[in-house]
């Protein structure tokens, strides 16, 4: 059930700005920055929520979406809560998958309708951008990156999946380069996601509020108009070519892992290629310590979304394998060790990739009859 109290209420901010042209600039802040403005259900659905109701009025002129704090813009979804929806749902002798569903298609429908929103949608992505906050980012017209961005797809270190959309944005990156990225839970800087292109636009932090003036005070026609406009504003900053590009810097050895096209040579040959790299060296213990049924089910994921049609049939296999993982030990066992009890010792089980059952990594991407889902979008 959806707890409206006071307190959650605050945790997400919707400012309805009156522009000097009349229209509307709908302002949302994510206000959760002691949990790294983490999306906890009630988030979701009120994001969700308010982007349907907003999205196709005529005044609605752009939407600007930021974050308190300055340490994250969004680390991800709220796991810890998921993880108590999960398990309470066990006590009761319910399908966990069932009352996970809730949240994970409520996330997805709301990076869906972002990526589909009218009007533009810019999202000022400072500090960490990790997860569902990658979701957010990667599902809008205008995403920003600052001096202080850090983006990931950690999902496999909590036995999880890359999912918000990752078998869709992760795919489309350069020469195989996303699936390293899933694989190694590599973290970017706005240099790297700039190169990847996975942004156009790069800020400074403190710029912000000159940004959002920007939206505040010109008038445009539509999306189309907005782009020739916010580019016109932009000015390329600085420190961009002043950050460190690793994946530049490592772009051969990170295409050469990618080549092994499945699991065991990918790992045989991540297990022999120790380098004197920092980067290098944290990214292979990221694959190394990760749950082996995530590893085999990103490989599976990868594979299987060159054969999908269209976004929303992506994201409702997303959603399949979202709901098997709730089922699953790997899942509820990485979200206690890293988050909860933080001990860092996740029991996998299997525990190494030797001892996967090939067949059992297809079922993740099998509904069970007594799941009845489709994205309402
Ligand atoms: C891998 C992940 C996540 C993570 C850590 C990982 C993730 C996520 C969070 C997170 C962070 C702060 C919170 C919170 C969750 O951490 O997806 O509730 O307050 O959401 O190693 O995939």
């Amino acid at each position: 059930m959806l707890n409206q109290n006071k307190a959650n209420q605050e945790l997400i901010k919707f400012r309805e700005h009156k522009k000097p042209d009349a229209s509307i600039l709908l302002e949302i802040e994510l206000n959760n920055p002691t949990k790294l403005n983490a999306l906890n259900f009630y988030m979701i659905v009120t994001l969700n929520k308010k982007l349907r109701e907003w999205r196709y009025k005529k005044e609605l002129s752009a939407v600007f979406i930021h974050s308190a704090g300055d340490k994250a813009f969004c680390a991800g979804g709220d796991i810890v809560q998921l993880h108590s929806i999960i398990s309470e749902s066990k006590k009761k002798g319910k399908d966990p998958a069932l009352a996970a569903q809730d949240f994970f298609q409520t996330e997805y429908e709301t990076d869906y309708i972002l990526c589909h929103f009218p009007k533009p949608v810019v999202l000022w992505g400072n500090g960490i951008v990790m997860g569902g906050g990658m979701g957010l980012f990667m599902s809008v017209s205008h995403p920003i990156v600052t001096e202080t961005s850090l983006l990931a797809m950690p999902e496999i270190s909590i036995g999880f999946f890359p999912d918000v959309g990752a078998s869709y944005f992760l795919s489309q990156i350069k020469q195989g380069i996303g699936k390293y990225l899933a694989l190694t839970a590599c973290r970017l800087n706005a240099s790297e996601a700039y190169y990847l292109d996975l942004t156009k636009w790069v800020y400074a932090h403190k710029e912000k509020q000159k940004v959002f003036d920007f939206l505040f005070n010109s008038s445009f026609k539509n999306k189309e108009d907005f782009n020739y406009k916010f580019k016109d504003f932009y000015k390329k900053t600085e420190f961009l070519s002043e950050q460190n590009n690793w994946i530049k810097d490592f772009q051969k050895e990170i295409i050469q892992a990618v080549k092994f096209k499945d699991l065991k040579s990918f790992h045989d040959h991540l297990t022999q290629e120790k380098r004197e790299n920092k980067k290098w060296e944290q990214n292979r213990q990221n694959f190394l310590k990760a749950s082996p049924t995530s590893l085999a089910v990103v490989f599976e994921q990868f594979r299987r979304s060159k054969d999908h049609k269209n976004l929303k049939s992506l994201f409702e296999m997303e959603l399949i394998i979202a709901m098997n993982k709730s089922q699953n030990s790997d899942f509820p066992e990485g979200i206690r060790a890293l988050l909860i009890d933080k001990t860092k010792d996740p029991q996998w089980k299997p525990s190494h990739i030797k001892d996967l059952d090939p067949s059992k990594i297809n079922t993740y991407f099998k509904a069970l009859k007594t799941w009845n889902f489709s994205l309402r979008v």
